[in-house]
């Protein structure tokens, strides 16, 4: 069981909206591997090479294959106990919204209602040409070439390098990173930007800042509360902290 300093039990007490920040680390214990970690995507596969625009257009069904092999291994993981913990966080607290950079659809399948996505989602796809939506789960072309009726070609909505943000999800992001009393910035390396912007600015407008992370990280310095450890074991013991707060303010009611 983690113990936790009386300054982040204090700010939890008098929290009303919360964000969590959250990156590829959140989801590592659902079995799905990090970009940049010890056994990061990125350590195997440069990112230029398959996570731009450029390289789809030189190789879709590359490309392509590549998310449809990512897809299946997220369709056979499931949220951890961080999501679920996360997702939680609802029960107890007025505003509680998720910004995530990852692609994989956990904290909505945890039960996250609130749910930024800065990066898009590995579920849908759409033809560069026509826009036409291709979001069924099991998209096959007969010579591996992701094609629309209408000859255009179809990509996976997710925010390749050099990709601007969407616009709506970005905005949502910053005004909840705005407003918000804590922010948690969970399993992430907080080296990409513009998503990397979020953590700042809520530490701009006098958030408290607590990050969950294996490792110190380029917002360390920035903390409040640097809590070392693995999200899904830290996670379900910030949430007992937080029923304990609820039952003793309700046993003071009585
Ligand atoms: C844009 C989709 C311009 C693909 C992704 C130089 C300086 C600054 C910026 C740039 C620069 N050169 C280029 C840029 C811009 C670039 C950028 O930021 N590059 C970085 C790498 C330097 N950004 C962009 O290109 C963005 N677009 O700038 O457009 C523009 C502007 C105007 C008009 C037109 C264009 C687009 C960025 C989005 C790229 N897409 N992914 C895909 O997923 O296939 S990025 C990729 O990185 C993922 O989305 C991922 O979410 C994101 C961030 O990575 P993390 O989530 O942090 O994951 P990582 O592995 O790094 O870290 C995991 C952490 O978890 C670790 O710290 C680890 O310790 C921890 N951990 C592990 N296990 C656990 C854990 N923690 C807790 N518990 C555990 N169990
Ligand atoms: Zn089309």
């Amino acid at each position: 069981m983690n113990s936790f300093k009386p300054e982040f039990i204090e700010k939890l007490k008098r929290a009303e909206s919360i964000v969590f920040f959250t990156g590829a680390g959140v989801s590592a214990e659902s079995g799905i591997s990090t970009f940049r970690g010890t056994d990061g995507i990125w350590n195997r596969l440069k990112p230029e090479e398959l996570a731009n625009f450029d390289a789809f257009m030189r190789n879709p069904e590359r490309v392509w294959e590549w998310y449809q092999y990512r897809k299946q291994i997220i369709h056979q993981s499931k949220p951890n106990a961080a999501h679920i913990a996360i997702a939680e966080f609802q029960n107890y607290f007025n505003d509680v919204v998720v910004v995530t950079q990852n692609v994989d659809n956990l904290h909505r399948r945890a039960g996250s209602k609130v749910i930024y996505e800065l990066h898009g989602n590995i579920e849908r796809n759409y033809c560069i040409k026509c826009k036409t939506e291709y979001n069924q789960p099991d998209l096959s072309f007969p010579d591996k070439k992701p094609k629309c009726k209408c000859g255009g070609l179809i990509r996976p909505d997710i925010v390749w390098f050099g990709e601007m943000l969407p616009e709506d999800q970005f905005s949502a992001s910053e005004a909840a990173a705005q407003r918000c009393d804590i922010i948690f910035v969970v399993g992430t390396s907080a080296v990409v930007y513009p998503a990397a912007q979020i953590p700042l600015l809520a530490k701009r407008f006098g958030a408290y800042l607590v990050e969950i992370n294996l490792e110190r990280t380029e917002i360390s310095s920035l903390a409040d509360c640097s809590l070392l450890g693995k999200a899904g074991e830290i996670f379900p013991d910030i949430l007992k902290e937080v029923k304990q707060i609820r039952s003793t303010e309700k046993l003071n009611r009585e």
